[in-house]
């Protein structure tokens, strides 16, 4: 019996190799004016497994370009947007909150309107998960969570 379990578990980890298993959440995109140009999307991501990840590219048929953006304060106490360089850090485990005044998904170059109630379809690029397709409703009535961070919108 237990050489049974033991050779069905080595079954087991060879079919389902130790990737990173990320979990997206409560996520929504948004643009601020019907015409705009670009859009930004907001999300909770999980990593569920037991490695280390990292969210690197972000791709989309709505838009042009999708960059990952941060928000920070510049020398004047003016928020700014500027694009993550290296990724959003994804440690075993972990959760990061892509929220409003935070960091966020840019949509640049969006081919249409993003219509209320419709859903986009989006590719997020892991280090070692690799591509996710995910789809996120279009939501530009969602007011910024009360937990999050307060920074004027
Ligand atoms: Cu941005």
């Amino acid at each position: 019996m237990k050489r049974h379990l033991t050779a069905t578990l080595a079954a087991m980890l060879l079919a389902a190799p130790a990737l990173a298993e990320i979990m997206v959440s409560d996520a929504y995109v948004r643009s601020s004016t019907p015409t705009s140009a670009s859009g930004a999307a907001f999300m909770t991501l999980m990593n569920e497994g037991a490695e280390d990840d990292r969210l690197i590219a972000v791709s989309s048929d709505v838009a042009a370009r999708v960059e990952l953006h941060t928000h920070s304060e510049d020398e004047n106490g003016v928020m700014r947007m500027s694009e993550i360089e290296d990724g959003i850090a994804l440690p075993a485990g972990g959760m990061h909150h892509l929220a409003r005044g935070g960091d966020h998904l840019m949509f640049m170059g969006l081919t249409g309107p993003l219509e209320q109630g419709s859903e986009i379809a989006v590719t997020l690029t892991f280090e070692k998960a690799g591509e996710m397709q995910v789809m996120i409703p279009v939501d530009h009535e969602r007011k910024p969570d009360h937990g999050a961070m307060k920074h004027s919108d």
